[in-house]
């Protein structure tokens, strides 16, 4: 056994993602749940920019998470990890990535608005990873929250086996405090202040109430193991070490998922939240061996490190600052680790242990805790580090493409190389930013899932690397393909001075099936063309579809075959043939139907009902396809299929449609062919755009 040092054994720690939907209050939970456990001496909060969590300028200015924070506590000898995750999709990486290292989540929901969109997914993604779940039912002190009716919901999202641990006493501004249903007792809120809370007798009014739900928690709790059903059935008193065993059993397999709730912004049921999380949610040792990539890994402390690597984030004065978990064995400060991907040893300095405002040093990191380290010189998001080069390949996360594409300039002229150092240190910290450049005219491109998403790249380049950018309207990233099939000849000759230039080649092409890219096939027949030049030919083609006929945009679903060309035993060369490929390609593809594609969204809605008809005709002018509807609690979910070129600047549209209660998310779904009016003027537009660049 090694000497613990000032690290906690496995099964005393935490590891708990808070998740939800954009604004339910998981920054303003994770700030009063630092605050109750003592990690902070001030309650920070959201509009006062003050949070430990939102500590960046960007998230600051605009009122929400844009990057996961870890902050790691003690609460009754146990130490928590807690992940505070962005709600807002288009940051969805990040919070998907701590689902993925964490064995719970606890769900923030809105009392007010009860499940929304995101929450739904994030569920579904909690699901598949099969991590234990909570849900803290919060803001029952707004207007028009209703704790019974987000439980119905919940319910009606998750399953029967969600279940009220505690109800609330008082509604809306008069919320005073808390039953809580496995003991049967009621706490009351005194002040916001730390344990400012004191026991009080059941309010009379509520009696029944709370014994209803206590059948309903017994209900699930005994479901858990069949002999505690029987003696609950027979009327036997359960006793509390029994619920309590029974419960944490269920809610460490996914067999029941426990729903507090509280007010994040005055601190009230955190206190019994964190008792919740060291009681009812597993520890890292819980799930026993993992097998990630074909390896297993356990917690124990004495095995062969690994350690994986899940945030980076880039800082232009600390430097990289990567965040990650260690699976296996012990991670030593001022120590050498390989990194399995880059093959190299990394010197690892100090470990960083983010407690509160406060940045603590300690000599090392156990089995299933999550920390960070600083100033790793080649290792980033997605690396294993390890004691020996065993690469471990961590399944890939499903991540939503980028399709908001935007040019950026930079304001000076010269710091071209600068911004795009920076847009790649960026990448590191967000792998769904999208970089290339534009094939047409050569810009910049920086695409993201959202407007915001691009947004937030430009700040971030501005207030961490000190470059400014202008952003350019966004773009769509059309396709061309053809609908005919056609025959073309390439023929490149040239003959001066001394050795010549020579190449011949005739292809045929034909549509593909949507979705396949591209097939070249070989049906020369007796070396008309020697295989060593067919290559050239191929490779001559596929430029030609870089840039389509039409606009200028990739081509994509063709299928071409050459069947014929000539030779010359001492002119041909590759490149000749190269450009004979080029010249019949062009050739080919004007004369096989060339169209323009566009991409198509699906866009969700979630909109309150009396503004359905509204957002509906909006959608509809702009060539959108409603897929169906359904009411969710006091909001209605809508499905439609929009074209992207539609969707560019809906969120302004969309708030002033609803008054700024509407929420939207988007999700590619495919190219389909644009109707010929609008084709003819992206086709327009696309010719001038080059003979300005050109110019
Ligand atoms: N009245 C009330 N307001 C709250 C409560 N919790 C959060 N808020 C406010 O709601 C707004 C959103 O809270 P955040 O904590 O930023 O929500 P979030 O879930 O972290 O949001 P994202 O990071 O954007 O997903 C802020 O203005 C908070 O002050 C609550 O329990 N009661
Ligand atoms: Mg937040």
């Amino acid at each position: 056994m090694r000497p613990m040092g000032d690290r906690l054994p496995a099964d005393r720690i935490r590891n708990v993602a808070l998740v939800g939907h954009r604004g339910a209050g998981k920054t303003s939970l994770h700030e009063a749940l630092l605050f109750e456990a003592g990690a902070t001496s001030r309650l920070g909060s959201v509009p006062d920019a003050s949070t430990v969590s939102d500590s960046d300028p960007d998230e600051q200015s605009r009122q929400m998470s844009i990057s996961a924070s870890l902050s790691s506590f003690a609460w009754r000898d146990r130490k928590i990890n807690l992940l505070d995750t962005p709600g807002e999709p288009s940051f969805v990486a990040d919070a998907l990535g701590a689902l993925r290292v964490c064995e719970s989540a606890v769900f923030v929901v809105n009392a007010v608005m009860g499940v929304e969109v995101s929450t739904s997914r994030l569920w579904a993604r909690a699901a598949e990873l099969d991590i234990a779940r909570m849900l803290f039912v919060n803001m029952l002190d707004r207007e028009r929250a209703d704790f019974y009716r987000a439980l119905e919901q919940i319910k009606r999202a998750f399953g029967p086996h969600a279940v009220a641990t505690e109800i609330p006493i008082g509604a809306e501004q008069h919320v005073e405090g808390v039953i809580d249903l496995v003991d049967m007792t009621a706490f009351r809120q005194d002040s916001a202040e730390r344990g400012g809370w004191s026991e009080m007798p059941i309010p009379d009014e509520l009696a029944e109430r709370a014994q209803e739900y206590r059948e309903k928690l017994m209900d699930e709790v005994c479901e858990v193991s069949d002999s505690l059903m029987e003696r609950y059935l027979e009327g036997e008193t359960i006793s509390h070490e029994e619920i309590v065993d029974a419960l944490k059993e269920g809610t460490n397999h996914g067999k029941i998922f426990p729903v507090v709730c509280g007010v994040a912004t005055r601190n009230l049921g955190t206190s019994r939240l964190l008792d919740a999380i060291v009681e009812d949610l597993p520890s890292p040792v819980k799930h026993g061996a993992l097998s990630i990539g074909g390896v297993q890994l356990t917690a124990n402390e004495d095995a062969e490190l690994f350690a994986y690597v899940f945030k980076t984030r880039a800082d232009p004065y600390a430097g990289r600052i990567n965040l990650m978990r260690i699976y296996q064995g012990v991670l030593p400060a001022d120590s050498h680790v390989l990194n399995t991907r880059a093959h190299v040893k990394e010197r690892v300095g100090q470990l960083l242990v983010f407690a509160g405002k406060e940045v603590r040093h300690v000599q090392e990191f156990g089995p299933g805790d999550i920390g960070a380290v600083a100033k790793l010189k080649q290792t980033r998001a997605g690396d294993w580090l390890a004691d020996r080069d065993e690469p471990i390949e961590m399944p890939r996360l499903k991540l939503p493409a980028a399709v908001m594409a935007f040019a950026i300039e930079p304001k000076n002229r010269g710091d071209e190389e600068k911004v795009f150092a920076s847009l790649r240190r960026l990448q590191e910290e967000d792998p769904t930013i999208d970089l290339h450049r534009d094939r047409q005219t050569g810009e910049q491109i920086v695409a993201g899932l959202s407007q915001v998403h691009v947004e937030v790249v430009v700040d971030r380049l501005r207030d961490r690397f000190g470059v400014e950018v202008s952003l350019q309207p966004p773009r769509v990233p059309y396709q061309e393909t053809i609908r005919g099939s056609a025959r073309a000849r390439g023929r490149h000759k040239k003959q001066s001075g001394g050795r010549g230039q020579f190449g011949d080649c005739h292809i045929e092409i034909e549509p593909l099936a949507i979705g396949d890219e591209f097939e070249f096939v070989d049906n020369i027949k007796g070396g008309v063309i020697p295989g060593s030049f067919i290559p050239a030919v191929e490779k001559g083609v596929r430029e030609a579809m870089a840039s389509g006929v039409l606009a200028g945009y990739p081509v994509k679903g063709v299928r071409v075959r050459l069947f014929d060309g000539a030779h010359h035993s001492v002119d041909s060369s590759e490149i000749a043939f190269k450009l004979a490929g080029v010249q019949a390609m062009k050739e080919a593809l004007a004369q096989a139907e060339p169209v323009l594609l566009e991409p198509i969204m699906l866009v969700t809605l979630s909109v309150p009902e009396a503004y359905v008809g509204d957002v509906i005709g909006d959608l509809n002018s702009r060539r959108g396809r409603p897929q169906g509807m359904e009411p969710d609690g006091a909001m209605t979910e809508i499905k439609a299929e929009v074209p992207m070129a539609e969707m560019l600047t809906y969120a302004p549209d969309l708030r002033s449609i609803t008054g700024g209660q509407g929420d939207y998310t988007l999700e590619f779904l495919g190219y389909e062919e644009v109707p010929g009016h609008l084709a003819q003027k992206v086709v327009a537009k696309a010719s001038d755009e080059r003979a300005t660049a050109h110019a």
